[in-house]
């Protein structure tokens, strides 16, 4: 079974850019991904997918024949891919590639909180799928959403039982000083508590410190890897997760 590489992250923190350039990146060492668009409301896709999900559902007609707004649109329609997932399976398997890259919508809690994508992974094969998961570097920079990035990673790890590979997108645009900030952060748990303490002056220490232990006791922090659709840093690493986890640490044969 190929593997399944689901990139989920919130709005704009860089899916796609990051499965145009890993596809690309992959393209140069010689292996090949099959590209899938989730995103039916996507308006600009970086890569050409071999499949996408706009052909079969347009977010307009949803909107026109529920009577919804955007927001209730996208909803409906991550409920409506449901009834594609015969054709997902059919396509996934008519694929002679190393990888399937998937893209999902742009809003996270559909894909974190809905339970379509729950159904979409075990359709496809949960045993073959890993998420590589994108916290925004304009997040991570702050310690407060550097924070709640964590919790919301936290909870789409509580939804999926699947290898999970966080990172730090879009590095290209952390100054020197905000990456190793974050660097600290990511090693240092006490670290982060001093900088959200002082972020949040009037913030309750225990509150912070509860917050810290939460993060804690998932084991998130120190395993994030700095990426970059700019830069193409982190596609080394990208790789190497996914062949631990497919090929037990072997590099994929040159095809
Ligand atoms: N500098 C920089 N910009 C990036 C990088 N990756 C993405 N961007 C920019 O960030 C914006 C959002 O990128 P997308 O790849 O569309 O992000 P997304 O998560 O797919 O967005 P949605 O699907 O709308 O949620 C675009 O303007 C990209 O050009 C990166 O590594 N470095
Ligand atoms: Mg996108």
């Amino acid at each position: 079974m190929i593997p399944r590489i689901y990139f989920v992250g919130t709005a704009g923190a860089g899916k796609s850019s990051l499965v145009a350039s890993f596809q690309r990146w992959l393209e140069n060492i010689k292996l090949d991904a099959a590209t899938f668009n989730l995103d039916p409301g996507a308006e600009y896709i970086p890569y050409s997918p071999d499949f996408d999900i706009r052909e079969r559902i347009s977010l307009t007609e949803v909107m026109q024949e529920y009577d919804l707004g955007p927001n209730g649109a996208q909803i409906a329609a991550s409920d409506l891919l449901i009834q594609h997932l015969d054709e997902f399976v059919e396509e996934i398997d008519s694929y002679d590639s190393d990888y399937v890259l998937i893209d999902v919508p742009g809003q996270l809690e559909l894909f974190a909180f809905r339970q379509s994508s729950r159904e979409i992974m075990r359709t496809l094969g949960e045993k073959n799928s890993a998420i590589i998961y994108l916290i925004d570097s304009n997040l991570a920079k702050v310690p407060s959403s550097f924070v709640s990035s964590k919790f919301l990673a936290m909870s789409v790890l509580t939804r999926f039982y699947v290898p999970f590979l966080p990172t730090i997108s879009k590095s290209d645009l952390l100054s020197p000083e905000e990456r190793s900030s974050v660097e600290i952060w990511e090693r240092n748990p006490n670290e982060l508590l001093d900088a959200l303490k002082r972020e949040k002056g009037g913030m309750s220490a225990l509150l912070a410190e509860k917050m810290m232990e939460g993060i804690n006791s998932f084991d998130i922090l120190g395993q994030s890897k700095f990426v970059s659709s700019q830069s193409d840093e982190g596609m080394e690493d990208i790789y190497e997760f996914l062949s631990m986890i497919f090929s037990g640490g072997e590099d994929l044969e040159e095809r």
